[in-house]
């Protein structure tokens, strides 16, 4: 993997870069639109290469293990094949998805074991295992198997869990060595920084990941409940560690604001489920605002659900009959609300990159946070 930083802004810490892999280019700031378990909800692949047009998306180890499982998935082929996108994919380790869906889940020093969402069954993750999985899935990009703590978090265990974390990156790097890739093309492996909402934990632990030089580093442990005011102080003080010639990526956030905001920090890559599982509940993200499409105040307003939007489905179809079928529960509706928010998301780091390369993107970022706070 390849990252080259192509333009810088002045006025702030933002930057637009461009990675390579063997599936292709990615160019930074990106939004990777959430594909858990195989299929970023509800949108096929034509539609996601079409129209929303993302040059890389996320699949998750926990939910892929579970199924349909790595011996399917390595018949495949791996995740492209199985799915048929040919495009760039990273996958998160399962070091977040065990403590945010499973019960009963046991932490200790050689790993977690954790009891399945979907049938109770027990299983057992380690640094190694993590590994093992995400070769078998074969992603582009594969993520460190780390522990991220909830918020609040007491301090003492902020700092063991931060030393644990670290233990469990020197592990996983260890076992990458020893097993080189399954499929024909490279996996790039990228570290994560931990220490909850404690400045000089997340220095320590931005220093340690550092020492690691590994081709790109994560940020993970915010967007848990913490104040906006709180994530922001923390990228800072990371972003200020981390190395500038590879690329930074802020794990599961956040609001188009968050990550415009995170941008102007030294962000580059970002990936949440907000754009998806808001758009299943009626939520749609615009440049002016937010809409709650379930209102009744959109029952007989024929306008196009976004005059501004770049997916075809934001001028073909009317916010009254987006409402109707959100109010009749029909799938189609969800659908295109889902189809609406990634190509806004996508639409909205493609065009910060654009101001970053011409220079104005504080100011461009300060009109957007002011329009994108109101509720249409
Ligand atoms: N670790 C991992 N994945 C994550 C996170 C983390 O801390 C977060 C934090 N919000 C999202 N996804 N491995």
């Amino acid at each position: 993997m390849q990252f080259e930083v192509k333009g810088k802004d002045t006025q702030s810490k933002a930057r637009a870069g461009k990675i390579t892999t063997d599936h292709g280019v990615i160019e930074t700031p990106i939004f990777m639109p959430v594909g858990t378990i195989g299929t970023v909800k509800g949108v096929h692949q034509t539609e996601l290469k079409n129209e929303i047009n993302p040059d890389i998306i996320l699949g998750n180890t926990y939910h892929l293990y579970l199924r349909p499982g790595t011996q399917i998935l390595e018949k495949a082929g791996g995740l492209h094949k199985f799915m048929n996108w040919d495009r760039n994919i990273l996958t998160d380790s399962g070091g977040y998805q065990v403590y945010s869906l499973s019960a009963n889940r046991k932490i200790k020093e050689e790993g977690v074991k954790f009891k399945s969402h979907i049938d109770g069954s027990m299983h057992f993750f380690s640094p190694e295992f993590s590994m093992d999985i995400q070769r078998s899935i074969g992603a582009d990009i594969i993520m460190a198997f780390d522990e991220c703590t909830p918020y609040p978090c007491d301090y003492h265990y902020a700092k063991r869990s931060m030393h644990m974390t670290h233990r469990w990156l020197d592990r996983c790097i260890n076992h990458l060595e020893r097993n080189p890739p399954i499929y024909e093309h490279n996996q790039a492996f990228f570290p994560i920084v931990q220490g909850s909402t404690y400045k000089d934990l997340r220095r320590q632990s931005a220093e340690f990941i550092a020492s690691r030089e590994a081709v790109g580093n994560a940020i993970g442990g915010l967007s848990v409940g913490e104040p906006a005011e709180e994530l922001y102080g923390m990228t800072e003080v990371v972003c200020e560690i981390l190395p500038e010639d590879k690329p930074r990526y802020l794990m599961g956030v956040g609001t188009p604001i968050n990550i415009l905001e995170n941008i102007a920090l030294g962000v580059d890559m970002f990936d949440c489920v907000m754009p998806t599982r808001n758009a299943r509940n009626g939520m749609l993200f615009t440049a002016y605002g937010s809409i709650n499409i379930k209102n009744k105040k959109w029952e007989d307003d024929f306008s196009p659900i976004d005059e501004m939007g770049i997916t075809w489905v934001d001028t073909y179809y009317s916010k009254a009959y987006v409402r109707h079928l959100f109010t009749v529960n029909e799938m189609l509706g969800k659908q295109i609300a889902t189809i609406h928010n990634l190509g806004f998301y996508l639409w909205l780091t493609r065009e910060a990159r654009k101001h970053i390369l011409a220079g104005d993107f504080r100011e461009w970022k300060d009109k957007m946070v002011k329009q994108m706070n109101n509720r249409l």
